[in-house]
């Protein structure tokens, strides 16, 4: 335990100081999945004890284009928490990073409890509303190089997350065009379908995943599916926007 503590400690000071650190897993050939998830949950729990609310969950790694940006094949979870909210349209400052890149995604705003094997008819009784949004995300690894382990115990590179309007959740979200503009010029395009096939299955995996580590989905929770594009780096200056059809707008700037 006190080698996982000691990774969390790590990471922690690494995400709070926007200074990289070396790869966890190279070090130790024995750390293991679960082990890696323990470590996320230690070193979230430190961000709690200092007062941060958690949110709810992301997940990662949904997309083919973002599994092939990063080179992990295999499907993640980390925990959010309210100081990584960045206010819609606001400006953010690029120091508070290592090596920030940005994400469009789908949210989901949870009015019931869900966890562990649920139908998606199930997962979506359970969804208040959705919304275009962005993650920031920001590997505490230098060169954002990591493994599966390694990610999962930085809490899936977690740093920030900004929501656009909540609509209806009962709109055919499956197959929406989506555009991630960075001043005013297009650089990725994609459809919500590139979420494992739809965001739901994502919903579906993320109450599996959770209920795996003994935890659940509570409702009033915030669910991010996962990057549909693969996600270009942030810069001082950068206007960003993502737009999804039917759902609308999501923006944000760098300086
Ligand atoms: C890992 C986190 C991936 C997503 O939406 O796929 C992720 C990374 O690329 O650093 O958040
Ligand atoms: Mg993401």
């Amino acid at each position: 335990m006190d080698r996982l503590l000691r990774y969390a400690e790590t990471l922690d000071t690494a995400a709070r100081k926007a200074k990289a650190t070396a790869q966890v897993k190279p070090q130790d050939h024995a750390f293991t999945v679960a082990e890696a998830y323990q470590v996320q949950k230690l070193s979230v729990d430190r961000r709690l004890s200092r007062g941060e609310k958690r949110i709810g969950v992301k997940m990662g790694l949904t997309s083919r284009a973002k599994m092939q940006q990063v080179g992990v094949e295999e499907v993640a979870w980390g925990r959010l928490t309210d100081a990584m909210l960045v206010e819609e349209g606001s400006a953010l400052s690029r120091k508070r990073f290592v090596h920030p890149r940005v994400e469009p995604e789908i949210a989901f705003l949870m009015k019931a409890p869900l966890a562990g094997d649920v139908t998606p008819a199930a997962a979506m009784a359970a969804v208040e509303a959705i919304a275009p949004a962005m993650e920031i995300i920001d590997s505490r690894y230098e060169n954002f190089k990591f493994t599966l382990e390694d990610v999962i115990a930085d809490n899936t590179s977690s740093s920030g997350l900004v929501i656009g309007s909540w609509g209806d959740p009962r709109i055919d979200f499956s197959n929406l065009g989506v555009i991630l503009e960075i001043d005013g010029k297009v650089v990725e395009v994609g459809s919500s379908a590139a979420i494992l096939g739809n965001p739901v299955r994502s919903l579906v995996a993320a109450a599996r995943l959770v209920a795996e580590a003994g935890e659940r989905i509570e409702a009033g929770d915030l669910v991010m599916a996962g990057g549909i594009t693969a996600a270009p780096n942030l810069a001082p200056g950068q206007t960003v926007r993502s737009t999804v059809q039917n759902l609308g707008a999501v923006m944000f700037q760098v300086e």
